[in-house]
C-alpha cells in the first residue's frame, strides 16, 4: 500500500476526488458558496471566505519539526514515535462523511530543473481553491511518488486544542489538522516550501528562503535583481511592487515583480540563482490601498482571487478593509459573517488585521515578464529587513560576508498580527525565518556561509528598517513608493558609483549620495543610540550563546570585533 492509500484508509472519506484541472476547482469553489455560505464577489470571479474566529494566523505553538535529536532554538520538536502516533489518533476517521481531495502540484517553473513536485490530501475545498491558486496543478506528480513532498490535512472536529502542524522533514511529510488558515494548511506555502525545502536545501547544497524577488528597471545597472527577507507582514508585498514615486517614473526607473514571499536559492557556476516556487501571493489586506499598494490593488481587480477574513460591502459586493482608503460601506459584512448597516465606526475593526488575498501571479500589472525563467535569475543585492522603532537606522550596508550574516542571524522585529500572540513585542527573527525553521539555526547558518563561501560573484548585502521612530512616536521615513529612494542607494553602492560612511555597524550612505525626501532628517535616519547598541551586543551573547555547539565561531568573531569597534 502507498503513503496516499495508508492515509485514506486511516481517515476514510467517503469519496476521493483527484484535482487534476482547473474545472474541478470552479466546482469546489461552487461548493464554498453554497455549502459554507461564502459569497461571490462582484466580479463573478473572486469569492469572500471567512474562517472560525480563532483559526485566523500561522499557529507557531502547535508547529513541530518530527525528530529524535533536540533541535534548539525556535524549533518545537516532538519524537518521530510520538508524532506518528499523534497522526494516527487525530486523522483516524477525520475525514468519515466527507469527500477527500488529492491535489498534485508543482513548485517552481515546471520546466526548470529547480521545480519540486507536492500531492496534498485535504478535506477542505477552501484548501484545494486556494492551492490551485497558490500552485500550479501538476498531474505528473501522481506518477511517481520518489522525491514528492506529501500533505495530509483534515479540518477535523476544528477543535482548537487539538490544532497540529507537523512535518516529518527526512520523510518529506506534513500532516495538518483542526485548522483551516493558510500558512498552517497550504502545505506548499511555508510547511513545503520554507521547513521542507530548507531542509532539502542543507542536504543538496542550495536555500529556501523567506524572501521576495525583483527587479528593478533603472539606468545605472541592466537586468538588476534583489531578494529582500522581511518577518510576516513587514511590507514584503510592497516592496515586491514598489510603485515608484513620479519623479523616478520619468527618468525610467520602475520595480517588477518575481515574488512576494519564498526564494529558493541555488549555487550555480559561482554566482547565485533564485527562482519564486510559487504561482500567486497571499497577501495581507488591511493597509492595503491605491495609496499604499496601487499594483496589489490592481491584481485584485483582475479576478479570481479569494478574500478571507476581509469585510465585505453588500451593496458592491466588493472586499474592504480598515485602511482600503474607501469610506466604511453603508451595509457591510464583518470578517466574522455579521451584518450590520450603518456601523458604528467603533464596533471595528471589521476585517481581521490578519485578513489576507490569495491572487494569482499574473494577475500583478508589474509581473516581471520572464519572472518564470527556467534558469532562474541571477542576483545583485540581498536585503534584511525588519519593524523596529528604534535600535536600527533606515539602511546600513554589512562591511563584510560575516557581518552580514551576523546582522541577518541577530535580526529582531517587532511581532505582528501574523502570528498568534502579542503584537508589537521585539523578538529575535533569525533572517525572518524564525516560524520557518526546520533544522538548528547554528547549522543553518553555517549552511550560508558554505554556499556564499562557494561563489565567484559576492552579492552585497543590505539592512532595512522603514519603521524607525522619533522621540514623538512618529515615523522619520515615509515608506511605500518612496523607498526606491534607499533601493537607488543600494544600486549606486552595487556598482561601485558611490562611497559611503563607515560607522560602528556598517556602511550608511553619505548625506549627498542619497536622494531623501524633503522631509526627512538625515540624522534622524540614521542614528543609533551606542549605548543600545552595546546593550544589545550583550544581549546577543545570551542568543548566540543559545545557539550552542552549532553556533559558528564567524558569529563568535564578529560580536567581539563589534564590541571593540564601539568602544574605539
Ligand atoms: O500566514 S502565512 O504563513 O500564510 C503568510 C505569512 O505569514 O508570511
Ligand atoms: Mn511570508
Amino acid at each position: 500500500m502507498n503513503k496516499l492509500d495508508e492515509f485514506l484508509s486511516l481517515a476514510r472519506p467517503s469519496s476521493v476526488l483527484i484535482v487534476d484541472d482547473y474545472l474541478k476547482v470552479e466546482k469546489l469553489k461552487e461548493r464554498l458558496i453554497s455549502d459554507y455560505g461564502f459569497l461571490r464577489l462582484a466580479d463573478q470571479t473572486s469569492i469572500w471566505c471567512y474562517s472560525h474566529p480563532q483559526d485566523v494566523a500561522r499557529s507557531e505553538e502547535a508547529t513541530f519539526i518530527a525528530s529524535d535529536f533536540a533541535l534548539g532554538p525556535y524549533i518545537n520538536t516532538i519524537s518521530k514515535f510520538e508524532a506518528r502516533n499523534l497522526v494516527k489518533e487525530l486523522f483516524k476517521g477525520s475525514m468519515e462523511n466527507k469527500e477527500a481531495y488529492i491535489v498534485p502540484y508543482v513548485m517552481g517553473p515546471s520546466n526548470s530543473k529547480f521545480k519540486r513536485v507536492g500531492i496534498t490530501i485535504t478535506d477542505s475545498p477552501y484548501v484545494v481553491v486556494n492551492m490551485a491558486i497558490l500552485n500550479k496543478i501538476y498531474p505528473d506528480a501522481l506518477k511517481n511518488f520518489d522525491n514528492v513532498v506529501l500533505g495530509f490535512h483534515s479540518t477535523a472536529s476544528m477543535d482548537m486544542k487539538k490544532k497540529r502542524v507537523i512535518h516529518f522533514t527526512e520523510d518529506l511529510e506534513v500532516y495538518s489538522v483542526n485548522t483551516n488558515y493558510g500558512g498552517n494548511v497550504l502545505t506548499g506555502k511555508k510547511c513545503f516550501s520554507l521547513r521542507i525545502a530548507s531542509y532539502l536545501g542543507k542536504m543538496e547544497g542550495w536555500l529556501a528562503e523567506h524572501m521576495l524577488i525583483s527587479k528593478i528597471i533603472n539606468p545605472i545597472i541592466n537586468d538588476f535583481t534583489f531578494i529582500a527577507a522581511l518577518p510576516s507582514a513587514c511590507g514584503k508585498t510592497n516592496l515586491a511592487m514598489l510603485a515608484v514615486p513620479l519623479e523616478y517614473a520619468d527618468r525610467g526607473w520602475s520595480v517588477e515583480t518575481v515574488g512576494d514571499d519564498i526564494c529558493w536559492i541555488f549555487p550555480k557556476d559561482g554566482q547565485l540563482r533564485v527562482i519564486n516556487p510559487e504561482y500567486g501571493f497571499f497577501g495581507v489586506a488591511p493597509g492595503t490601498s491605491k495609496r499604499t499598494n496601487p499594483h496589489f490593488m490592481e491584481a485584485f481587480e483582475a479576478g479570481n482571487c479569494v478574500f478571507t477574513n476581509t469585510a465585505v460591502d453588500l451593496d458592491k459586493l466588493e472586499p474592504w478593509w480598515e485602511g482600503i482608503d474607501k469610506p466604511i460601506p453603508r451595509r457591510l459584512r464583518t470578517w466574522q459573517n455579521l451584518d450590520l448597516i450603518e456601523p458604528n465606526p467603533e464596533l471595528g475593526p471589521f476585517a481581521h488585521s490578519n485578513s489576507r488575498v490569495t491572487v494569482p501571479i499574473t494577475n500583478c500589472p508589474c509581473l516581471y515578464k520572464q519572472w518564470d525563467n527556467p534558469n532562474g535569475h541571477l542576483v545583485h543585492a540581498i536585503i534584511f529587513g525588519c519593524r523596529r522603532h528604534s535600535g536600527m537606522p533606515v539602511v546600513f550596508q554589512a562591511r563584510s560576508l560575516d557581518e552580514a550574516i551576523y546582522f541577518a542571524t541577530m535580526l529582531k522585529s517587532e511581532r505582528t498580527s501574523a502570528q498568534e500572540g502579542v503584537v508589537g513585542a521585539l523578538r529575535h527573527d533569525p533572517f525572518a525565518m524564525r516560524p520557518f525553521f526546520s533544522y538548528p539555526i547554528g547549522e543553518y547558518v553555517s549552511h550560508w556561509l558554505s554556499v556564499f563561501r562557494s561563489l565567484k560573484e559576492q552579492p552585497l548585502f543590505f539592512f532595512v528598517n522603514w519603521f524607525k521612530k522619533d522621540s514623538n512616536g512618529q515615523f522619520v521615513w515615509p515608506g511605500f513608493g518612496e523607498n526606491i529612494r534607499i533601493l537607488e542607494w543600494i544600486i549606486k553602492r552595487c556598482a561601485c558609483r558611490v562611497s559611503a560612511r563607515e560607522t560602528f555597524y556598517g556602511y550608511i550612505p553619505c548625506e549627498e549620495d542619497i536622494n531623501l525626501p524633503p522631509s526627512t532628517s538625515y540624522s534622524q535616519l540614521f542614528e543609533i543610540d551606542p549605548e543600545a547598541f552595546e546593550d544589545e551586543l550583550d544581549e546577543n551573547q545570551v542568543f548566540l550563546e543559545a545557539l550552542g555547539s552549532s553556533g559558528p565561531n564567524e558569529l563568535l568573531r564578529v560580536q567581539s570585533y563589534l564590541k571593540d569597534q564601539l568602544q574605539n
